[in-house]
């Protein structure tokens, strides 16, 4: 018997020692799209489309045509999404390099402040507390931000607008240079819809977690669930994007191997 690391891995899949978690949302119509001011540009919801179902258009095949944005439901932020990633050599989806899109993950749990206030924010002093209890974050993990946000199925709890703009949790503007530079990080994962907070067009600068992380050449991923499945340390995430050839991001069926 092969003892090569592979090989043991391949046989703790096969007796159920390591399992496979989903940390995708389902993609159809119904699901949540970003809402920007109506003045910017918008992206197109989930759509669907047959072309054939064992019948006269294709008597033995079922098949679908498809058509959504790039950051529609599960997905994957790349640098190249904003202005300041912009000029990293291999910072888009076809370009990355393929070992990032395995990594490690540090899960922050958050749900019982976030269930009383939906504009929570994690702050590098509640990391801090975290990183005492679990150690400190390593470089190249993800960090995951665990609100139970995803438990919102309704779309409109779940984008949670208001007047003023959606409330929803996310990273301080504080946290996101920590964790970037202080931590160096591979990404930032968020159960929202996107990876900044509701407010974070009004932050110092807007949308931190998108022009910081990207700014120094780290990922996003968005509208996470099931996070609650996972341990605070020791899960590896698997979330490579479509290679869509310069591509900002993409839908991204994120998958959690943990140790049972
Ligand atoms: C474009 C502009 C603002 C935001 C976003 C996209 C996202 O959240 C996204 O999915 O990348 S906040
Ligand atoms: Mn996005």
């Amino acid at each position: 018997m092969e003892d090569n690391v592979l090989a043991r891995f391949a046989q703790a899949l096969a007796s159920g020692s390591i399992r496979v978690i989903d940390l995708s949302q389902p993609l159809n119509a119904a699901t949540a799209v970003i809402q920007l001011p109506p003045e910017l540009g918008k992206s197109w919801p989930f759509h669907i489309e047959e072309i054939s179902h064992y019948d006269s258009r294709g008597p033995a095949w079922y098949w679908n045509n498809f058509s959504c944005g790039e950051h529609t439901g599960t997905h994957f932020d790349a640098p190249v999404h904003w202005v300041s990633g912009k000029d990293y050599p291999r910072n888009a989806t076809d370009s990355i390099p393929v070992e990032k899109f395995v990594a490690p993950a540090c899960v922050i749990d958050v749900s019982r402040e976030v269930a009383a206030d939906p504009d929570f924010l994690l702050t590098p002093k509640r990391v801090e507390e975290w990183e005492r209890q679990h150690g400190r974050i390593p470089a190249g993990s993800w960090v995951l931000m665990r609100t139970d946000w995803s438990k919102r199925t309704d779309a409109a709890a779940f984008l949670n607008m208001k007047e003023d703009g959606s409330h929803v949790p996310g990273p301080h503007p504080d946290l996101v240079p920590f964790l970037a530079k202080e931590r160096n990080v591979i990404g930032w994962g968020s159960e929202g819809v996107g990876t900044d907070a509701g407010q974070a067009f009004r932050f110092e600068p807007p949308f931190p977690c998108h022009s910081i992380m990207h700014g120094s050449n780290k990922f996003g991923l968005a509208s996470l669930t099931n996070l609650d499945k996972l341990p605070p340390t020791g899960a590896i995430l698997i979330t490579p994007p479509l290679k869509i050839v310069n591509g900002s991001g993409s839908p991204c069926r994120v998958l959690a191997l943990i140790s049972a």
